[in-house]
């Protein structure tokens, strides 16, 4: 069977590409403008089908969706079957198709993916598609849409949903009657599944004070007001801010986990209660970060270092009260406060792994362990659980009532927890257990550590590409003589660190810069980018890069 190319041409013929549709599926998908992404969906529709085809039918997914950017911008990436990101194998096809020049380029790449990828294009396909709640989303999946349809793609359309949710989807249609079921393929599937863990773990408890939940106006806030009329707000208090997910211009402004994880403040016109929880989600709700303010109105910030610490010391207790012989560890990337490395391996005593920035990478890496907890700083992770891991949990017989009640609950979270990538609504969850079970404040949580001083900045430049690292990102290869340049200036300063990559999902560089006091880190991080803007920067220097 060959590629139907009168299908492909016709419909690719209604979704010219724009001069500037992005050229690399990078970090997370495709990203970009969305006026420049109409034929990138049409293209990335075809390989998900093609994928479908090379799987035998297995659903894959397609979330379209720009996450933490700006609400102009729009994206998409694919799913595949196991919840997991698209085979890194995969990447340079879905470059290759997006940069095809014209219809007819298109159909000749087509068939050259076709024919070296091995597709037997006599396979069914089934693709299940969703978005967030960007204005263009509309159109796009429409786009996308046309490209499943020129290859007869069998479609599932999830509607309005978070990025996590697509991922459980894809993964329940592909487990669905086989012993690793993971559940109701259904949204309401994704909530009751949650719900009944949550109430599991939380019966019984003292309730903690209410949440308070940025949503970043985004797809978040309809998702979790879902989800809270299903658990039942007596069981889980929460508040939702910054919940409208309708109004123009609102999404990700001056709320939102990256603009609290970057700026270090809490979201615009929020003021906090001294010693109440807070937490943000990020625009398609993939991303938490939690916060508060002390006696004195200082901000605290619990990034994903901190969640990764709290859960992997709890998951550790319940492992070694339940008398379960397996381990846990921990992975991170550069972008791990110095201080979290430190308390995780000092004091928990757990192995901890650094990989590039990614999902892909840390979850890859996370595998490996019997469970493995990888969070990004940025507030993306999830908790993983191995196939010998679960069997294992599953038929432990406990040898008293204590490790009865730790296994149980051990049980319960791997329930609670989304294995497939993260989940903002369900480490939500996964915190407050912990929270509820250790009776906790904020404070106390935050107590186990204190973060080094550091800064994260962007600096625009002529070409993010000319910059490739290695060391999981901690040398910076290209440009020559960078490197050299950013150790200069890390060796002048107390308990310095800075490293330099390209962004995968914007148009710059990232320097970040820890040190022991908060003006070095700000010098260093200030001096780094002025580095990086000298040699290959775009426009005049800012006067100060935050
Ligand atoms: C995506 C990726 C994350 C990554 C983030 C920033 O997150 O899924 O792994 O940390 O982009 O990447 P970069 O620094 O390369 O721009 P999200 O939440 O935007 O999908």
């Amino acid at each position: 069977m060959s590629v139907n190319e009168q299908a492909v041409r016709a419909a690719s013929a209604a979704h010219p590409r724009h001069p500037n549709s992005p050229a690399t599926y990078g970090t997370a998908g495709f990203r970009a403008h969305s006026d420049t992404l109409d034929s990138t969906m049409f293209r990335v529709g075809l390989l998900a089908a093609l994928r479908s085809k090379k799987l035998a039918g297995q659903t894959i997914g397609v979330m379209v969706t720009a996450s933490h950017n700006p609400e102009q911008d729009n994206g998409v990436k694919l799913v595949d079957p196991h919840g997991e990101m698209l085979h890194s194998s995969w990447e340079a096809y879905a470059t290759q198709l997006a940069n095809a020049p014209s219809d007819e380029a298109l159909v000749a790449t087509l068939k050259q993916v076709v024919q070296v990828a091995e597709v037997d294009l006599s396979q069914p396909a089934k693709v299940v598609y969703g978005h967030d709640s960007r204005p263009s989303c509309r159109t796009l999946v429409r786009a996308v849409v046309d490209g499943l349809t020129a290859l007869d793609a069998e479609q599932v359309n999830a509607g309005l949903v978070t990025t996590p949710q697509l991922h459980y989807l894809v993964r329940c249609y592909n487990t669905a009657g086989t012993p690793q079921a993971y559940g109701e393929p259904s949204v309401e599937g994704y909530y009751q599944k949650l719900a009944t863990a949550w109430t599991t773990l939380a019966t019984g408890r003292h309730l903690l004070p209410a949440l308070t939940v940025d949503c970043a106006n985004g797809v978040g806030a309809p998702k979790l007001k879902e989800f809270l009329k299903v658990v039942g707000q007596d069981l889980l208090p929460v508040i939702t801010v910054r919940d409208n997910h309708t109004l123009a211009g609102n999404l990700n402004m001056n709320c939102g986990a990256d603009f609290v994880k970057t700026q270090q403040c809490p979201p615009r016109n929020v003021e906090l209660v001294p010693w109440q929880r807070y937490a943000s989600f990020d625009g398609d709700a993939d991303r938490i970060v939690f916060y508060y303010a002390d006696g004195t109105g200082t901000f605290h910030l619990l990034d994903g270092d901190k969640i990764a610490g709290l859960a992997a010391g709890f998951i550790m207790d319940l492992v070694k009260d339940s008398g379960l012989g397996v381990k846990v560890g921990v992975v991170q990337t550069a972008y791990a406060n110095g201080a979290s490395t430190k308390y995780l391996t000092e004091v928990l005593g757990v192995p901890v792994q650094c990989v590039p920035t990614g999902v892909k990478h840390l979850h890859h890496a996370a595998e490996s362990f019997d469970i493995g907890v990888y969070f990004e700083a940025n507030g993306h992770g999830t908790v993983l659980f191995s196939p010998s891991t679960l069997a294992a949990i599953n038929t432990h017989t406990p040898a008293s009532p204590s490790a009865a009640a730790a296994l149980a609950n051990l049980r319960a979270l791997v329930d609670l927890i989304n294995q497939t990538v993260g989940d903002a609504i369900s480490d939500m969850l996964l915190v407050e257990v912990v929270l509820l079970h250790r009776q906790w404040t904020p404070a106390q949580w935050d107590a186990a550590y204190t973060d080094y001083p550091n800064r994260l900045v962007k600096v625009l430049v002529q070409d993010r590409h000319a910059f490739t690292t290695s060391d999981a990102e901690r040398k910076v290869d290209t440009p020559a003589g960078l490197q050299d340049k950013i150790d200069e200036a890390v060796k002048e300063v107390v308990g310095g660190r800075s490293f330099v990559r390209p962004s995968g999902t914007e148009d710059c560089v990232r320097v970040y810069a820890e040190a022991a006091t908060r003006s070095t880190a700000d010098e260093l991080a200030n001096k780094v980018a002025g580095i990086v803007h000298s040699l290959a920067g775009k426009g005049p220097k800012p006067a100060s890069f935050f």
